[in-house]
């Protein structure tokens, strides 16, 4: 159980394209652990392994929605572990989702992305899975899995808004 730094922008190894999980044991379920750790202090709702330089294909995501609409409903810990996750296919519907990365912190800019998928995946069990995704989890996923190919949000922006966004992280990191 540990909090692992977050590799953050321009670090190379966001670049990197990570391999498949070839077997599921408890090294790789160790990995997935760390992963949950480092989500939770972070406070984001999903996380590559790529960005706490594991180049392996690992997600874990947890959207912590609210239980209920009612003023107050705490969130419920909903944890989803994905080991090689595949895109199946892709809706030709998009909608657009004003995305964050906890490698690019407190950033954010609007992405469009299909807004649904399907996606096949092996649990922490190594049992196969495939499901249809829509909402935040679709665009989640979708920004997971191009972690495990080195790419991040800012290659789906125009270079003018990712050039904004770089110089305000450059900024910010100065403040800091
Ligand atoms: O915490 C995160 N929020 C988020 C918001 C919109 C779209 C995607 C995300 S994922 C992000 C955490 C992260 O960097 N995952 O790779
Ligand atoms: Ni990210």
């Amino acid at each position: 159980m540990s909090v692992l730094e977050i590799l953050e922008v321009p670090h190379p190894g966001l670049r990197a394209v990570a391999r498949p999980v070839a077997q599921i044991d408890d090294s790789v379920r160790a990995i997935v652990a760390d992963m949950f750790d480092t989500m939770y202090d972070a406070r984001g709702i999903g996380l590559a392994a790529t960005q706490v330089g594991i180049e392996q294909r690992i997600v874990v995501i947890d959207l912590q929605e609210p239980e209920s609409d009612e003023e107050g409903a705490k969130p419920v810990r909903n944890p989803l572990v994905y080991i090689n996750p595949e895109l199946v296919s892709v809706s030709e519907e998009v909608s657009v989702y004003n995305e964050g990365c906890l490698s690019i912190p407190e950033q954010y800019a609007e992405v469009e992305r299909p807004s649904g998928c399907r996606v096949k995946w092996l649990d922490a069990d190594g049992a196969g899975h495939e499901d249809d995704f829509d909402g935040l989890l679709a665009t989640c996923i979708q920004h997971e899995i191009d972690h495990l190919n080195g790419v991040l949000f800012i290659d789906h922006i125009s270079r003018l808004k990712r050039d904004m966004v770089l110089k305000k992280l450059a900024k910010a990191r100065k403040a800091a």
